[in-house]
């Protein structure tokens, strides 16, 4: 199926149901009361995640999504039938966005999150609700409140641990496909791969048996992508949410460029589109190492990155070389990055919990003083 990441739909959520006007009457008693019951309520629109789903296409066929109305109420009391939500499922790391105000409405980050994004309308009051003592037979009532009418622009930036840079043909889809089962497409001449590709890399050497990251591919990058050469930049946003880039460099592609230079203008482009995205944590993957001779200079070819402080790793994924070295040290600086993000939760918190003490010892000494304590 077609890589959609942006489209747009309109949501609407159920009206509620109105109120009922009615009177009961029976066989030689026609003056019963009123026994009008209220509407029913509108159903509600919800955003689903779904980590099965990794594309918007299914909104992009359907643009309409509108929740089930209220019921009206009945004679005899009767309440009418709420109407039914309505769950839209999403993949994970999807955006929605106000096409009014532009602005953010919610993000769906985890797989069975459920958000309300339109509320259904409240229900009408039937006229059994207005009898008093002195108002025996009401006629009033109320008709429930509309739905919620939205038009969102959906976006959706892949959720992936680590994210793969590279020229077009520098070994990025081999390398996805023999560390994980994701089977992208393969081919010897540039932009074979045309939208983003996710695959579970599993990391068996490491004590834990169930580690294991996602690893993202995404089309080929040239330069003068930021000014939409070749693929352009469409698809760097799916790497914006990976904890470390990595440069897949092919060496022996000297005749076009040279592999620092191929590095170097990649994170140009990565810079280009965001500074956050070029600052990221990076690993300088040195890839088809196979086709170096026995007697190839490394050293010197290496020695730039060394100096600039990159690290840096050899692999073949023909041969199948380097890669297990390549998945735990991904491993491992998932998890740096991973306990980097907690530490400085964990410190916004606390100074934030600072901040309230603070806020709640000026309000005790006031009280203090007024209690004279
Ligand atoms: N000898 C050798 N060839 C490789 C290796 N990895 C990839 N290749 C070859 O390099 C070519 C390009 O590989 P891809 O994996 O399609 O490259 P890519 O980076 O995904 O390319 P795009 O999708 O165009 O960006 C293919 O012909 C692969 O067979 C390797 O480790 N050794
Ligand atoms: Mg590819």
């Amino acid at each position: 199926m077609k890589f959609i990441d942006e489209t747009e739909i309109s949501v609407r959520s159920g009206h509620g149901g109105p109120g009922m006007v009615s009177f009961a009457s029976a066989k030689f008693a026609p003056k019963l009361g009123p026994d009008g019951g209220d509407g029913g309520f509108g159903g509600s629109v919800y955003l689903v995640g779904n980590s099965q789903l990794n594309s918007l296409s299914g909104l992009y066929y359907r643009r309409m999504y509108a929740a089930e109305d209220g019921a009206r109420g009945g004679s005899n009391g009767c309440t009418g039938r709420n109407g039914v939500d309505l769950d839209i499922p999403v993949p994970v790391g999807t955006m929605a966005f106000d096409q009014t105000t532009g602005k953010m409405v919610c993000e769906v980050m985890e797989d069975g999150q459920r958000i309300c994004i339109a509320e259904g309308g409240r229900r009408g009051l039937g006229n059994m609700r207005y009898v008093s003592a002195t108002h025996q037979a009401p006629e009033e009532f109320t008709k429930g409140t509309p739905g919620v009418e939205l038009d969102l622009r959906m976006e959706l930036k892949l959720i992936a641990d680590v994210g793969f840079a590279g020229f077009p043909n520098a070994g990025k889809s081999t390398l996805l496909s023999s560390i994980s089962a994701a089977r992208p497409k393969i081919a010897d001449y540039p932009f074979t791969t045309l939208t983003p590709q996710l695959g579970v890399v599993s990391v068996p050497e490491i004590d834990n048996w169930a580690a294991s990251f996602v690893a993202a591919d995404i089309p080929g990058l040239i330069e003068g992508a930021s000014e939409g050469r070749g693929l352009g930049h469409e698809f760097l946003r799916h790497l914006e949410r990976t904890k470390v880039v990595a440069y897949i460099i092919d060496p022996f592609n000297w005749d076009e460029i040279a592999p620092m230079d191929a590095y170097e203008t990649l994170r140009n482009e990565l810079e280009a589109f965001s500074t956050k995205l070029g600052q990221k944590r990076a690993l300088v993957v040195l890839s088809k190492a196979d086709l170096a001779p026995l007697d190839f200079d490394w050293v010197s070819l290496e020695e730039p990155f060394r100096e600039e402080g990159l690290e840096l790793l050899r692999i073949s994924s023909v041969a199948h070389l380097g890669l297990s070295a390549l998945k735990r040290r991904l491993w491992q600086i998932v998890q740096e990055e991973k306990d980097k993000l907690d530490v400085s939760l964990v410190e916004s918190l606390v100074t934030s919990r600072a901040r309230d003490d603070e806020y709640q010892w000026v309000t005790r000494t006031n009280e203090d003083m007024e209690f004279g304590i």
